[in-house]
């Protein structure tokens, strides 16, 4: 803790490692309170160093002994300071023996090694493995590994770690031990052990080339009726990466282990996968389509990091994304295909470039704003960000989207090629795909460089005469922190053109030979602009199709064109865009509406577009929905120079209601069309006739005419599956119905009562609470003192606070500053416990700069009350650059 400015890291200050490791050998001998940790290192002297120095991290840590080379080293053959261990002047050759102690038990940072419920886990991305053992943790360091692990039998029956089990037995006393190695060199921050009672589920598998794996799933014992789902998931992830890129899974042993406490999804350690519970455990009474959904695509992501991120890891944390944009992309394409239909694809990206929007558009526009590849940082934890990921994954897809899928293929076999087994760049990447396909893509690297969302405008011009369209574009991109004039990117923009019919007409490039339905200009300029030839009328233009590009498209379109495009374009996500597009346009003018206490109004044209996609049976459900629900507060906020919180969340209850009441019969009707009897399949085209089905039920508990409260509550009572029983629940408690009806309340505390020995449902119950437009701070607070509620927990801690002050919108802004006093209490007291997880709730006040002076003044206050106390320096860090 400290109230210091913290040391800023900066990615041009890189050097080389002085010394390289060949191999460590890790023996642990486990105790909650204090467990022993022996290291034997080899280190060798790196040629392309000119230092003769050793340098460790270490954290956390009671140094018992320190050997080289046979002899024990005293102070000052060795320096310790500011958490690094240094050793001057050593020889080429060195062994290191450390002894060191730590304590799990007191470890409640969730990273190096802790306890959860009684068993042992680590967490060593980024930097957990120095709070482990004195190490050269950064991960340029490749070692391969040797772990032995020493526990008593009966409390830790199972012991695990990375790569292939090569020995085990029992010991005097009760105790028993295990040894792992690990054939591939890897980065400590790869290192894992499991320690505990568990039980697996596992299967063998036969891989392409006809190799037997076995594969295992690891959950607390009670909950492997949970785990088929993620087993599915693996077996589907490991095909997928053999067909789509033709990487294989190169060990004899892959393990998934499930912990209830833990600050991020999951982690990629080699052969030792280990998740949140949230992402493996399901099963129809406890998990809805969107947590199946879910659970495949961490799956599949962590899968997918074996490749990308293991065999190939990051030279620094700066090239966070080379592995983490990388990865995203490759979980969302295996996401598409699973889905296994183009509406599915389609469902799958609308989805995507939605979170993009909520999430990475504001950090981009906000204090926290930084490149795909930053150049500073002062506490690596906080740059685990929706940019390095999701916008990361943006820049990988537009390789794609220039090169073509075969392209990007060979640029991906050039860079395994190349850099197999080796820590590398995000500019190595780059260069594979340039080189595979003989392209220069050297602009393409200032998406890498320049953070900030593109602002692309769109200008056309049609020619009847000479029957050509011309199309202007421009860029520009608004100054972030630290950067403030910006060049040109290339930015692909996939076009196409609808006639009066709703036709494709062929895109044609003037001096081009080829037509296509779509075609992809490659923007490169400032300005810039295409002609394109033998247009026989007058188009609709479809533009940024398939969301081609990671920027914001400025293009003015009529309502008609608009509901042109809506009725007509081929490409889904337009056709979506579209939809999203007539309803902003309202919403903000009802924003202002109400902050001008005019009266709000919904025009019918509006209203008939809703009414014919509601309709149109001939459309995916699932499409359906994600066209019938408005853009979210957040996404409207964005839009807005000054951001009115409260407005925004009247704005949109309006058009609910407004759209509710004029559809009733329409919403009756796509509800009973859309119920799915029979037995619970977590199947695409059944979860989207869910999604719609629970979309009308929410709409219609607005209706004023008839009751419908008692259609949820029947709904929630007959329910067979989760997802159907919290969407009843969610729409009763949001809708104002408890507040109608005493049932709701009863039906809330069965909901505990029902699932209260399963707590990732008790998650949900605190989270549909907590955000509720209904729930008042009052009761929030009430939930604060539930039994149920700790903040040991992340997962715990998120569905309730975060819930409140990240998604409740409504009463989180509230005028008196209620809720930013809330925010910063429970801020600091997270902080003592979890850093990490505090560092992320800081991060509600992102836009506060933005807000209405009416909500700016005590969101300052509340900022400057918490800058003030002793903070860590994750939190310091977002606190500082919010303020600033
Ligand atoms: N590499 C993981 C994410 C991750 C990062 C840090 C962690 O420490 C608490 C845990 C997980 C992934 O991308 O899945
Ligand atoms: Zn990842």
């Amino acid at each position: 803790m400290n109230t210091a400015q913290p040391e800023t890291i900066q990615r041009l200050d890189y050097t080389v490692p002085s010394f390289l490791v060949d191999h460590i050998d890790l023996t642990f001998d486990l105790a909650p309170s204090a467990t022993s940790v022996s290291a034997t290192t080899r280190f060798k002297h790196n040629p392309a160093s000119d230092s003769r120095e050793i340098v460790l991290n270490g954290q956390d840590l009671e140094l018992v002994k320190i050997v080289m080379n046979g002899r024990t080293l005293e102070k000052p053959d060795y320096a310790l300071d500011h958490g690094e261990l240094r050793i001057p002047n050593a020889p080429d050759d060195v062994t290191l023996v450390i002894d060191t102690l730590v304590r799990p038990d007191k470890n409640t940072s969730l990273m190096g090694l802790y306890i959860s419920n009684g068993n042992f886990f680590t967490q060593c991305e980024a930097e957990g493995f120095r709070k482990i053992t004195y190490y050269p943790d950064r991960p340029d360091v490749m070692a391969s590994y040797t772990v032995t692990l020493f526990a008593d039998k009966k409390k830790y029956p199972v012991l695990l770690s990375n790569g292939n089990l090569v020995d085990q037995g029992d010991l005097p006393k009760g105790r028993h031990f295990a040894k792992w190695e690990d054939p591939f060199k890897k980065p400590s921050y790869l290192f894992a052990l499991v320690a505990g009672n568990l039980v697996c589920q596992e299967e063998t598998f036969r891989l392409a080339d006809g190799r037997d794996v076995l594969l295992q799933v690891w959950v607390e014992d009670g909950n492997l009726d949970k785990t088929p789902h993620a087993m599915e998931s693996l077996k589907h992830s490991i095909a997928w990466d053999e067909s789509r890129f033709g990487l294989e899974l190169d060990l004899d042993r892959f393990m998934i282990v499930a912990v209830s406490d833990f600050n991020m999804g999951a982690m990629e350690n080699k052969g030792l996968n280990i998740f949140n519970t949230r992402y493996v455990l399901a099963n129809p009474r406890i998990a809805t389509d969107q947590d199946y959904a879910n659970i495949e695509s961490v799956v599949g992501h962590e899968y997918f990091h074996n490749w990308t991120g293991d065999r190939v890891t990051c030279r620094d944390w700066f090239q966070l994304s080379l592995k983490e944009g990388l990865t995203v992309f490759r979980d969302q394409e295996f996401s598409a295909d699973r889905t296994g239909s183009d509406s599915g694809r389609a469902v799958k990206r609308i989805e995507d470039v939605r979170t993009l929007r909520q999430v990475q558009f504001p950090e981009d526009a906000g204090p926290m704003a930084h490149p795909v590849r930053p150049d500073s940082y002062q506490e690596i934890n906080n740059f685990y960000t929706v940019t390095i990921y999701e916008k990361g994954a943006e820049v990988v897809r537009m390789y794609q989207t220039l090169l073509g899928r075969d392209g990007f293929k060979k640029g991906m076999d050039l860079y395994f090629k190349r850099h197999d087994g080796n820590a590398v760049t995000c500019a190595d990447f780059l260069a594979a795909m340039a080189d595979a396909n003989g392209r220069d893509l050297s602009q393409f690297e200032l998406w890498y460089s320049q953070a900030g969302t593109p602002r692309v405008k769109l200008e056309s011009d049609y020619d009847s005469l000479n029957r050509t369209l011309s199309l202007t574009l421009s860029q520009s991109c608004p100054p972030t922190p630290g950067q403030t004039e910006k060049k040109p990117f290339l930015i692909p923009i996939a076009i196409g053109l609808l006639d009066a019919h709703g036709k494709e007409i062929p895109v044609r490039v003037k001096g081009s030979d080829n037509a296509s339905d779509t075609c992809v200009l490659e923007l490169t300029q400032e300005k810039q602009t295409f002609t394109l030839v033998d247009v026989p009328e007058k188009p609709v233009i479809s533009a940024l199709r398939n969301f081609s590009a990671p920027v914001i498209l400025e293009f003015e379109q009529t309502d008609e064109e608009l509901l042109h495009l809506l009725a007509n374009d081929t490409d889904s996500f337009n056709r979506w865009e579209a939809g999203q597009r007539l309803a902003m346009r309202r919403l903000l003018e009802l924003t202002h509406a109400v902050r001008e206490n005019r009266p709000l109004t919904l025009d019918k044209p509006f209203i008939d577009a809703f009414r014919t996609v509601l309709t149109n049976t001939s459309l995916d459900p699932a499409l359906r929905e994600l066209a019938l629900t408005l853009p979210s507060e957040t996404i409207i906020a964005e839009k807005m120079d000054e951001i009115d919180p409260r407005a925004i969340h009247t704005a949109r209850q309006f058009m609910r209601k407004t759209l509710a009441n004029a559809l009733e019969k329409e919403w009756q009707k796509a509800y009973k069309n859309n119920l799915t009897d029979g037995e619970y399949r977590p199947i695409p085209q059944d979860a989207g006739k869910r999604a719609l089905k629970n979309l009308a039920l929410s709409y219609l508990l607005l209706c004023d005419s008839t009751d419908t409260c008692h259609m949820a509550i029947d709904q929630y009572r007959q329910a067979n599956n989760m997802t159907d029983r919290l969407a009843a629940l969610t729409s009763l408690v949001h809708s104002g119905c408890m507040q109608k009806l005493p049932e709701v309340k009863e039906l809330l505390e069965h909901f505990y009562k029902e699932y209260e020995n399963e707590p990732l449902v008790i998650d949900k119950w605190f989270s549909l609470q907590s955000t509720s437009p209904t729930t008042s701070i009052e009761s929030i607070r009430e939930l604060m003192e539930h039994p149920a509620f700790t903040f040991r927990n992340p997962n715990r801690a998120r569905s309730l606070i975060f819930g409140f002050c990240h998604n409740n919108m409504a009463q989180f802004h509230a005028e008196d500053g209620s809720g930013y006093e809330f925010w910063a209490k429970y801020l600091l007291e997270l902080d003592r416990i979890n850093p990490q997880v505090a560092a992320r709730l800081a991060r509600c006040m992102d836009q506060y700069k933005r807000y209405v002076p009416s909500l700016r003044q005590p969101a300052e206050r509340a900022l400057k009350q918490v800058s003030k106390q002793e903070l860590s320096r994750d939190t310091r860090e977002i606190i500082n650059k919010t303020l600033s």
